[in-house]
């Protein structure tokens, strides 16, 4: 797949393609992903490389320009066209988009991908995303300085369902969301954690038990539980969706009794 990211700030890209599980993703003459950065004042037009200006209306900040990101969106489709791989869905990073959810990036991460556009500054003419942004997302209720951030979240969270990225084959299906539930707590060495006030911290025994079907329900009922106390809605959700056994139903049953 590729990212086409249009950026004031291409330079914060690259470090995140070098480090951590992920780099194996980048790496190599045909990487799983390939990230592509388009500089956004490179398709300046004036001697002074501007690409903002004072919002009609008045006001406070300044507002992203159509006709740099256009020239810079046209450069990625002829770019895509000679590749023989486009074109890509456009998606703008803001808090007015639809919230990311692992079931997103899983879709995106087995697509071709995508064009990021990374805005700066109040806001970007709004002409330019009726025109050709496909898709806003946000990452959550706060306000961010730029979409740079939200781009290399998406990325990351793309390039590490690509095959070959963990080590494990297995272990991203065990993540939080990848079932809708969030994740168990998890245990290492050593077995009792002294403490210098109060009592040590043990494992929990059944992790050491060997027995493979009981430590498999022990860790189901920890997503359940800490998945009831904190996000109730996903549980919801995941009724709605059938994927709770009668074994999950009795169990959270009987945590409303005795949480
Ligand atoms: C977005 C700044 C567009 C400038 C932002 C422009 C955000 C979020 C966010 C800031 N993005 N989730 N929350 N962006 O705050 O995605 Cl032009």
């Amino acid at each position: 797949m590729r990212f086409d990211v249009v950026t004031l700030f291409p330079e914060l890209f690259e470090p995140f393609t070098r480090i951590g599980v992920t780099r194996r993703a980048f790496e190599g003459s045909a990487p799983a992903v390939q990230l592509r950065l388009w500089p956004l004042r490179e398709f300046a037009d004036d001697a002074y490389r501007r690409v903002d200006d004072r919002a009609y209306g008045g006001g406070p900040g300044m507002v992203m320009l159509v006709e740099p990101l256009e020239r810079a969106l046209s450069a990625i489709r002829a770019d895509q066209q000679a590749a023989g791989s486009g074109p890509t869905p456009v998606i703008l990073f803001s808090p007015a988009g639809r919230p990311l959810t692992q079931q997103r990036v899983t879709a995106l991460a087995a697509s071709p991908g995508a064009v990021l556009i990374c805005g700066r500054y109040e806001g970007i003419d709004q002409r330019f995303i009726d025109r050709h942004v496909d898709e806003e997302i946000s990452l959550g209720d706060y306000v961010l300085s730029g979409g740079e951030l939200p781009a290399l979240t998406l990325i990351d969270a793309a390039a590490r369902l690509q095959a070959g990225v963990l080590n494990d084959a297995q272990s991203h299906e065990q993540d939080s969301f990848s079932d809708g539930l969030l994740d168990c707590p998890h245990y290492s060495r050593p077995e009792v954690l002294a403490s210098a006030a109060g009592e040590p911290d043990a494992v929990p025994p059944v992790l050491l038990s060997g027995h493979h079907a009981q430590i498999a329900r022990w860790r189901r009922e920890q997503q359940l539980r800490l998945t009831w106390l904190r996000r109730p809605e996903l549980i919801a959700a995941a009724r709605a969706a059938g994927r709770l056994s009668k074994a999950d139903e009795r169990f959270l049953a009987q945590l409303k009794s005795a949480p």
